[in-house]
């Protein structure tokens, strides 16, 4: 009797599941488009911050969905398992069962609890293959910025806008004016249109280090010698900050990056001023001068921390 219950309720569950597992699989993967709306907003780490970031762009949401999702789906096997747990400890316990029972296989049993988890990985597994390939590279991007890692500082480089490049340096702790972030505000920030899809390149050019950048969905490794592609949009004008994430070197924390989402016009303006500004930049690697730059702040730093 006991096994024809366990059967069916096996028999049950697994065609249940199976409805379930599809039906979260087409529920769980909207249509990802690379499509754009537009107060400042700043998002930066915060104390005792728990959760993702919140979204500035397209990509960070297909990243919330499909966390969403995850947890959703680790809440529930959680709670199955654990009230399944306590559930055989009072129905099984010794003083109610004097002789213990020796069965030790069960067929369909056996088969539900290997082929629901598979069915489980397929339902994350579609999503995710999904997002990473949306996070691959701009379908029909508007621009290109490229990303160089460098020990320890970014370079950044605007193709489209003819030479435009310019290299971003954390500000030292003496120098941060009132509402700068200390270890995290640069003395040139990327900046972005609103609503624009934005190929990135990276690029390392000593060691790997990786771009960063929570709020708009992006992490990239910068690697010597090879050229990595993604994307990102900001949906809303604002101060996105990030960091490199790879353990890259003595100064790794000396890579902070803030990425300012501006109008169209206001990003037009900034180029015209841009270029003037960088004029002497160049594209040209300016290595020697930026390592010793990087020492010079990095042994101040020191100086700071040993006081
Ligand atoms: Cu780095």
């Amino acid at each position: 009797m006991r096994r024809s219950i366990v059967s069916r309720l096996a028999g049950v569950s697994a065609k249940a599941g199976l409805a379930m597992v599809l039906a979260l699989g087409m529920a769980s993967v909207p249509a990802l488009a690379q499509n754009a709306a537009t107060s400042p907003e700043v998002i930066a780490p915060q104390d005792w911050h728990v959760d993702l970031q919140p979204a500035a762009g397209p990509v960070k949401e297909a990243i919330h969905d499909f966390n969403q999702l995850v947890l959703w789906i680790i809440i529930a096997i959680t709670a199955f398992v654990g009230v399944l747990l306590v559930y055989v400890m009072w129905r099984f316990r010794a003083s109610r069962n004097p002789v213990p029972s020796r069965t030790s296989h069960h067929t369909l049993l056996e088969v539900a609890w290997t082929v629901v988890p598979v069915l489980i990985l397929i339902v994350i597994a579609i999503p995710s293959f999904r997002l990473i390939y949306y996070e691959d590279r701009a379908v029909d991007p508007d621009m290109t910025i490229n990303v160089t890692g460098r020990q320890w500082y970014w370079h950044y480089a605007y193709p489209d806008a003819g030479d435009l490049a310019f290299d971003s340096y954390p500000i030292a702790d003496a120098d941060l004016k009132p509402g700068q972030l200390r270890n995290l505000d640069v003395d040139n920030p990327l900046v972005i249109p609103v609503g624009k899809n934005i190929r990135v390149l990276t690029h390392g050019q000593d060691v790997i280090h990786s771009f960063f950048v929570p709020s708009l969905g992006v992490q990239k490794y910068t690697i010597p010698g090879r050229t990595l592609e993604t994307w990102f949009r900001a949906d809303r004008p604002g101060t996105f900050y990030g960091q490199c994430n790879q353990i890259c070197g003595q100064n790794h924390w000396f890579m902070p990056i803030v990425v300012k989402a501006v109008s169209p016009a206001e990003y037009e303006a900034w180029v015209a001023e841009a270029k003037t500004r960088f004029a002497s930049n160049g594209a040209a690697p300016a290595a020697p001068v930026a390592v010793a730059k990087a020492d010079d702040t990095a042994a101040t730093k020191v100086a700071e921390l040993r006081r």
